[in-house]
């Protein structure tokens, strides 16, 4: 028994430092050919490079979907569930179908600002993974990403999330802690997930960042470099939608949702009028004769 638990961890580490080499020989590739970014977008990428995340707000970002974004999302908000199908639901997501009803949301994850910024942050070319638009029940339940984490799927990680209504401390915000405090964090037991009391043994509560705004906040964040975690909402519920982005290889994927949350039929008729730079990106495992097998981690539960 000990001796295979060995074997499968040396065989872990072996497969990860691979991976993190053809990542390292990816970069160098790649960093001639990275576009060029406004002063705004640099900005961006330093904060993620150095804090982890930014935060700022649609009107900010002044994105030319933008309003089309808002227009698609205020058609689906009124159709979600008022309440949980069932005790333990803390999170409902809208379906495929839904979303390709009204395919401007996921196009708005695909416009040239925003995959430069990936494309720059990652320093590889990138994979749009989707999105999940969701809702977050005020219900108490503290499990799965209500729980503080680090997402295991790549070597850098981009998340963009946006909130659909205000986010107050009672709203369920999104909270990460600063890159800088992970030299402090790497001493705690390495596990999946941890909660507040585990956390604040090592970095005080008044340290964690916790990203309430309006209804229109926008949050960049690295998911794989920062310990995170979605707040308890416990008055309100919070409506927000998630864009994920890695690299064209990534470590591992969830074998839930490696399409997220569409199938390869789906993400055709969503393709249509995509750019062949924005086609690269949503069929990332494709790459000519040569199609990359993401290795699938077990199902989560959101
Ligand atoms: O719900 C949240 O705010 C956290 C989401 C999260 O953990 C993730 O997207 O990796």
């Amino acid at each position: 028994m000990m001796i295979n638990r060995g074997l499968r961890k040396v065989a872990r580490e072996t497969s990860l430092l691979k991976s993190s080499l053809s990542y390292k020989w990816r970069v160098s590739q790649h960093i001639k050919k990275l576009p060029a970014l406004s002063q705004i977008n640099q900005y961006i990428v330093d904060a993620l490079r150095q804090e982890g995340a930014f935060i700022t707000s649609l009107e900010a970002l002044s994105l030319p979907m933008n309003e089309k974004l808002w227009d698609a999302a205020k058609a689906i908000l009124p159709n979600n569930p008022k309440a949980p199908a069932f005790e333990e639901q803390y999170v409902y997501h809208v379906n495929s179908a839904k979303l390709i009803e009204n395919s401007e949301i996921f196009l708005w994850g695909l416009q040239e600002q925003l995959l430069d910024i990936a494309e720059n942050y990652l320093s590889v070319p990138v994979a749009y993974r989707g999105l999940f638009f969701q809702k977050d029940f005020a219900n108490k339940q503290q499990v799965y990403t209500r729980l503080w984490h680090k997402d295991p799927e790549d070597h850098r990680l981009l998340k963009i999330a946006i909130y659909l209504n205000d986010v107050n401390a009672e709203g369920g915000p999104f909270e990460y802690i600063p890159k800088h405090f992970n030299s402090k964090l790497s001493s705690i037991k390495r596990k999946l997930l941890y909660s507040d009391a585990e956390i604040a043994e090592v970095v005080e509560p008044s340290n964690w960042a916790s990203c309430t705004g309006l209804a229109g906040t926008v949050i960049f964040f690295d998911p794989h470099h920062v310990f995170h975690r979605g707040k308890v909402p416990i008055k309100s519920h919070r409506d927000a939608i998630f864009f994920n982005y890695h690299s064209r290889q990534p470590i591992k994927v969830f074998s839930d949702h490696w399409n997220a949350p569409f199938s390869t039929d789906e993400l055709l008729v969503l393709s249509k009028t995509l750019s062949p730079r924005q086609k690269e990106c949503v069929f990332w495992w494709e790459n000519g004769s040569e199609s990359f097998q993401p290795k699938l981690m077990l199902e989560t539960k959101n």
